[in-house]
């Protein structure tokens, strides 16, 4: 019997899955044995998938992959998957309409995340603005994409929709942040009643007192909502004298008022180790987008880019990861409190 259950979550038994070894040196968090899911040049005039989201659809899985061109620039593509591991591609980048059915292609698109709320999908992603800016579409039946509002003004990343309306509202994370390379900034969350009009801003999170974090933390996975509150994988950065490194940290949120952190594990979670991780167009990446989780058994797959260069798969139980971040949670006020001033 299961400690901690997954709420308002279907039951994936497809969802895919590896064993973990009996015993952990830190975090119960392990690597699919064939990682990286997908290699370099996967479709024709695409160079690298990377930070790419995926939910279960009608029986199967469908997601939304980051293609770096081989003009460099990012674009999202529509990916199809039995299994969730074996993925085929639309040759063709997604096509947006507008609200009046124009049809609208972004500058660029990139780190897009896919949330189901409700009986609609949302794409969500990093776009031009004037800069960049979090982009938003919807679609019931991935063929016609619509394009929203943009929910917020430059300069603005690392946007995560939750995957249901908390107290009638949409609530999505993002990550102000500068037209470079950011080298700050914290997690806040917006409520919206319509997906036009964004306000009651607050403050979840601040990069951490830890050194894994202490640069710049970012929302990742859509959060699960559980029995101890909305679980949340997210990205950590810390600024060595050799560049930025990206690890994955976990948090548990409130319930109702996802600003305030219950919980936040000191320790990240995953790390560049393994030469996907570490060796790529930007070494030391490990940045999560998606999990499949399956409310029955507690099972929990987190896909995450790895090294701006590949897409890596990793295992954890709803159980085993909520005593992890308990037992090793720190939190302070930044934290704990509703996040206005
Ligand atoms: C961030 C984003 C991510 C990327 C990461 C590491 O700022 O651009 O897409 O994975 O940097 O390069």
């Amino acid at each position: 019997m299961s400690k901690y259950k997954i709420l308002n979550s279907p039951v994936v038994p497809n969802m895919p899955w590896q064993d973990g070894p009996a015993e952990f040196n830190g975090a119960p968090v392990w690597r699919y044995s064939q990682n990286p899911i997908i290699g370099r040049n996967p479709l024709p005039g695409v160079a690298r998938i990377f930070n790419s989201a995926v939910v279960p659809y009608n029986g199967a899985f469908i997601g939304v992959f980051r293609g770096e061109q081989t003009n460099g620039i990012p674009y999202i593509y529509l990916g199809h998957s039995e299994d969730a591991i074996h993925w085929t591609f639309d040759q063709e980048k997604i096509h947006f309409v507008d609200e009046q059915g124009n049809d609208f292609m972004p500058v660029y698109a990139y780190d897009p995340r896919l949330v189901k709320v409700e009986d609609t999908y949302y794409i969500i992603w990093c776009g031009d603005f004037y800069g960049a800016a979090i982009g938003i579409a919807k679609t019931k039946d991935f063929k016609t994409f619509v394009r929203l509002e943009n929910p917020f003004l430059p300069f603005n990343r690392n946007a995560v929709l939750f995957p249901r309306k908390i107290n009638g509202n949409f609530v999505m994370f993002s990550r102000p942040s500068d037209s470079g390379h950011t080298p700050f900034g914290d997690v806040f969350i917006s409520e919206s009643p319509d997906l036009t009009y964004w306000g009651k801003h607050r403050h979840v999170m601040s990069k951490g007192n830890e050194w894994w974090e202490s640069l710049k933390i970012g929302g990742g996975a859509a959060p699960i909502e559980t029995s101890e509150g909305w679980l949340l994988f997210y990205h950590g950065v810390s600024g060595t004298c050799n560049g930025y490194v990206y690890s994955i940290g976990g948090a548990i949120l409130d319930i109702d008022e996802p600003s305030r952190v219950k919980y936040r594990c000191e320790t990240f979670l995953l790390t560049p180790e393994e030469w996907y991780e570490e060796r790529g167009f930007v070494p030391n990446v490990c940045f999560p987008c998606a999990t499949i989780h399956d409310s029955e058994t507690g099972r929990i797959a987190i896909y995450y880019g790895a090294a701006d260069s590949y897409v890596g798969l990793a295992f954890t139980t709803l159980d085993q990861i909520i005593d992890y971040i308990r037992d090793h949670s720190v939190t302070n006020v930044t934290d704990t409190e509703m996040g206005r001033r």
